[in-house]
């Protein structure tokens, strides 16, 4: 093992322990307002934290698990596409030198690869792979030109 993945590795030991401690005090929050739930409910009555509790405990768990939501955004063309790609180790997200990316897109681990487009009309979801994703939610030089230029042309922003 050469020292860059020894680097590596410590860091993300150090993530790991991190991620504990703070569903540690996550957990501690949670039963402090737990306990205070049980004390004023038996003189002024109850604060109504029930489902802030059970939240900070969902949330706590998630992070033992490894489980937590990374927003990358950016201004068009700054590698949001391809960092992400790197992240996953495979080149799954379609990146170019023009603006590229057409839709806010969601990235969840799964067993299978597959791509789900939500519509915002009642028009269904819709399931397709990652060619055809790479295919229609491209933007093409066209389109790019346009919205570099302040001008979008894109004609289906119901997605
Ligand atoms: N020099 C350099 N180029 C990069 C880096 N990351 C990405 N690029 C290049 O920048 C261009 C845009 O990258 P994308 O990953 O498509 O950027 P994006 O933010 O997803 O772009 P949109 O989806 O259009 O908003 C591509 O040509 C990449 O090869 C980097 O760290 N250094
Ligand atoms: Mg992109």
């Amino acid at each position: 093992m050469n020292s860059n993945t020894n680097t590596w590795l410590n860091d993300l030991d150090r993530v790991a322990s991190f991620r504990h401690e703070v569903a540690q005090r996550l957990d501690f929050i949670a039963s402090t307002l737990t306990q205070a739930e049980a004390d004023e409910s038996k003189t002024s009555g109850k604060f109504g934290f029930e489902s802030e509790i059970k939240r900070l405990l969902s949330e706590a768990e998630n992070l033992r698990q490894g489980v937590f939501r990374l927003l990358v955004l950016g201004d068009m063309k700054r590698g949001k596409s391809t960092f992400l790609n790197a992240l996953l180790g495979e080149n799954l997200l379609p990146s170019d030198v023009s603006p590229c990316t057409a839709l806010l897109t969601i990235l969840k681990y799964r067993n299978t690869q597959k791509v789900t487009i939500h519509y915002h009309n009642s028009k269904p979801s819709e399931e397709i792979d990652f060619q055809q994703f790479k295919q229609r939610y491209t933007i093409n030089p066209e389109e790019a030109k346009a919205l570099e230029k302040g001008h979008p042309k894109i004609n289906d922003t119901n997605h």
